[in-house]
């Protein structure tokens, strides 16, 4: 394959600020490497790949939200033009239960992608193959399915939905919450609603599945090519070596591509029972119940304080819905348990079974919901003491983690607070509501804080040194849009010395050097911390042969190290030769020199490695040691609110980040602002409406599911202010994927309270909530 290879001669843009040799070491503003296969179309997804043979697969859902399959009729779908199979619980081969992501074994033996018992609506229950794609949708429309139907609950404002089933692991609690709350002078309490919401990633799920003989290959979007490996290889009861999974390309995952799904293992089983290679794509309302989206959450924060504003205690309820046979816990204490400094904390959470396919991974999974709760109810607080918002928050200033009770590696949010403030204007806010203006316009000024943790995990990477003087670098971690092709390049560019032209990244197949899952906004850190030992080692390595082999010009010298920059490899003090890397290899008569390394405790095991990479299970706690890692941002975001109307646009955003160090700024700036966008799209815009009677999401599709244009979205300024922070990471560097939409709705909420006097406390902003 070589659709993969990036070699990114000419990406130098024209647009590039700051285009000097520096933006191809870390930290410079390189342009993403990949962009030019992605603008051209030579970039090949996961779904373009042409294969002798292919056949269509389609699948076929349930339409009732609860109840039996009493029979699936095929017989028309069978005789339908270019059929090849159809497949229904009773026809599809056996499949064999696979272990979770934790690691936990299988509970059942097998497993059946294709359901008897439907718990949602839009449950796959069945799937036709067929010689074309026409011809599968054709055949698919052919099966006629009979149900028995029992009452579904719909969502969690359903009656029969009840408390729900308390989750003991979210509990967190230090001092006395309840007494000190009932002792405090001042004394808020309110509920916070977060939406349904979607990844509703540009690309769709799907992939293409070929066996030859006992080996698989699949192509699939994928955040996790080994964590899917494994599943796949459980599925069928096939060595883990046996199945490759290629992803060089993924348009879009924001957390829904991680793990191998029913469809997937439909599409891998048909093609076994084939013996043919099959395509699988879903089609776009099929992708809103395939994966589940963020689930939606009910929080009630009860903060007890002083008249001076200084918090006393939290008590903290949350709830979430997840899926009558699954279980998604989305943590939505993750961010109140540690923002503000409190002698009294409470959280507890229940999750609610109700008819859906079970919640998923969207951007910052618990911080998102978690910040709106505790970043509204302090905005209120503000308010009731009469203390300004940004005032009142570093007066709760958290000096050290209070949960964990652990300093912080690095947290620069005062500066955050303060640049943000600074360049948004922010002392120039009157603080009573309703009391700045433009015209017809309510104009309203909101701040709020965003907190992510820093997740780590394993990743290891071969860096090789070639004949011709380029460097290669192979990891099976993924760049879905994120950059990690250009930061890879920059890293093995910088510690070799050669310019990030000569640098070619190979990403997305799982035959190369394995990587834990892009999730957790964990693997720029971990994997430019595994490329950066393996290009020591491989620079260690030229410099040994330069220095110790007879035949090198160098040998001479008797010098113990030499310099090598941009290519050439000189004496430290000048004075001796100077040749290109390539004239060196030639010279001591080697094609290349090839290092690994990466980022796992010395001694670990063949068993340690693959659980590391196949599992998430020995991630490494972001308060391991003496020290508590999270990434920090504050958002200073303006409003317009139409008087008449009640439409809220965002017409302003100053938003100021702490990831750490930045491995490409322009890159990270652009991951910031993607995260604001998708903040402003779950404030104003974005939710998974229900069908009451049906159980079925109704805007399934990216008409009705509206997320933003252009035209909802402001200028955004982004600012860094974060500090290298080496217990974070092996280059200093924090997360950065999804911190920045941690804050946005509650900033959004508590602008268009300060422009209204109206709070909103459930999300979306409509206009019908401003009335
Ligand atoms: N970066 C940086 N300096 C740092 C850390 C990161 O410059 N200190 C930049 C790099 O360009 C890096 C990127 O930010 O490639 C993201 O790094 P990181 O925060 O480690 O996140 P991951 O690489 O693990 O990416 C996953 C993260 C998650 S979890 C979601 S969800 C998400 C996100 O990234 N989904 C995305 N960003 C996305 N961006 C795109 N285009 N598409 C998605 O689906
Ligand atoms: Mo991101 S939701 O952790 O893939």
């Amino acid at each position: 394959m070589t659709v993969h290879n990036i070699r990114h001669a000419n990406t130098r843009h024209a647009d590039s600020r700051h285009g000097d040799a520096s933006d191809g070491a870390v930290g410079g503003r390189l342009s993403r490497v990949d962009g030019p296969a992605k603008i051209t179309g030579a970039a090949k997804y996961a779904f373009e790949q042409q294969l002798d043979g292919l056949a269509h697969a389609v699948m076929v859902e349930a339409t009732i939200a609860a109840g039996t399959v009493r029979a699936i009729d095929t017989r028309a779908a069978e005789t339908a033009p270019g059929v090849l199979l159809v497949l229904t619980p009773d026809t599809i081969m056996e499949i064999k239960g696979a272990s979770d992501w934790l690691g936990n074994p299988p509970t059942q033996k097998t497993y059946s992608p294709l359901a008897r018992t439907v718990t949602y609506s839009g449950q796959h229950i069945a799937a036709v193959v067929a010689e074309t794609f026409e011809q599968a949708v054709a055949a698919a429309a052919l099966v006629e399915v009979s149900y028995e139907e029992t009452p579904a609950i719909v969502d969690l404002s359903d009656a029969k939905a009840g408390d729900g089933i308390p989750i003991d692991a979210m509990t967190k609690e230090w001092g006395d919450a309840e007494a000190a709350f009932a002792a405090a002078p001042v004394r808020i309490c309110a509920a916070y609603n977060t939406q349904r919401e979607y990844q509703a990633a540009m690309e769709p799920h799907g992939l293409i599945a070929r066996w030859q003989g006992e080996e698989l290959t699949i192509w699939e979007p994928s955040q996790w090519l080994d964590g899917m490996a494994r599943t796949y290889a459980e599925w069928f009861g096939v060595p883990f070596e046996n199945v490759r999974l290629v992803s060089p390309y993924i348009g879009g995952g924001f957390g829904s591509k991680a793990l191998a799904l029913a469809h997937s293992a439909v599409a891998a089983a048909s093609a076994k029972m084939l013996g043919r290679p099959v395509k699988l794509v879903l089609t776009r309302p099929q992708n809103f119940t395939s994966y589940g989206g963020r689930a939606a959450t009910r929080q009630t924060v009860t903060i007890g304080a002083g008249r001076d504003g200084k918090i006393q205690s939290i008590v903290h309820r949350g709830v979430n819905e997840t899926a009558v046979d699954g279980m998604w816990v989305e943590p939505l204490a993750s961010v109140t348990s540690i923002m503000y400094a409190t002698p009294n904390f409470s959280s507890k959470q229940n999750v609610v079974r109700v008819n859906t396919v079970v919640p998923g991974a969207k951007r910052a999974p618990g911080e998102n919901p978690s910040a709106f709760g505790i970043e509204c109810a302090i905005d209120e607080l503000a308010y009731e003491v009469g203390i300004d918002p940004l005032e009142i928050r570093l007066r709760n200033y958290a000096e050290q983690d209070p949960e964990a009770k652990k300093a912080w590696s690095t947290r620069q949010l005062r500066e955050a607070f303060a640049a943000g403030a600074e360049r948004f204007g922010w002392s120039k806010r009157t603080p009573k509501p309703r009391s700045m203006r433009d015209g017809h316009q309510l104009i309203g000024w909101g701040v709020a804080a965003g907190t992510y943790p820093v997740r780590r995990a394993y990743g290891e990477a071969i860096v090789r040194i070639l004949a011709d003087g380029s460097v290669e670098v192979e990891s099976s971690s993924i760049d879905m849009g994120q950059g990690t092709y250009t930061i890879l390049a920059q890293t093995a560019a910088e510690t070799v010395g050669v310019p990030a032209d000569d640098v070619v990244v190979k990403l997305g197949d799982s035959r190369f050097p394995r990587a834990g899952v892009a999730g957790g906004s964990r693997l720029a850190g971990v994997m430019t911390g595994a490329v950066y030992k393996a290009a020591t080692s491989a620079l260690d390595q030229l410099v040994g042969l330069a220095i110790s082999d007879p035949r090198s010009p160098f040998h001479a010298l008797q010098a113990n190290t030499l310099v090598v920059a941009n290519g050439r490899i000189t004496a430290p003090r000048g004075d001796g030769p100077d040749v290109s890397i390539a004239e060196l290899l030639s010279s001591v008569g080697r094609s290349h020199i090839e290092a690994t390394g990466d980022t796992m405790p010395a001694n670990s095991s063949a068993e340690d490695r693959y659980k590391n990479y196949t599992t998430i299970a020995t991630s490494v706690p972001h308060t391991e040691g003496d020290y508590s890692r999270h990434s920090w941002c504050a958002h200073f975001i303006e409003v317009r609110v139409d008087e008449d109307f009640g439409t809220v646009r965002v017409s302003r955003v100053v938003s100021a980040l702490d990831s750490g160090r930045l491995y490409n700024p322009k890159l990270a700036e652009s991951q910031w602002k993607g995260g604001i966008i998708m903040g402003i799209g779950q404030a104003l815009l974005e939710e998974g409406i229900v069908d009451r009677r049906h159980g079925r999401i109704v805007n399934n599709n990216l008409a009705d599911y509206l997320v933003p244009t252009n035209a909802d979205i402001p200028d955004i300024e982004v600012i860094s202010v974060g500090i290298p922070d080496l217990h974070s990471s092996v280059l200093g560097g924090k997360g950065v994927g999804e911190l920045a939409i941690v804050g946005v709705a509650p900033a959004i909420a508590n602008a268009v309270f300060h422009a209204t006097g109206k709070r909103v406390r459930d999300l979306p902003i409509t206009l019908e909530k401003l009335i």
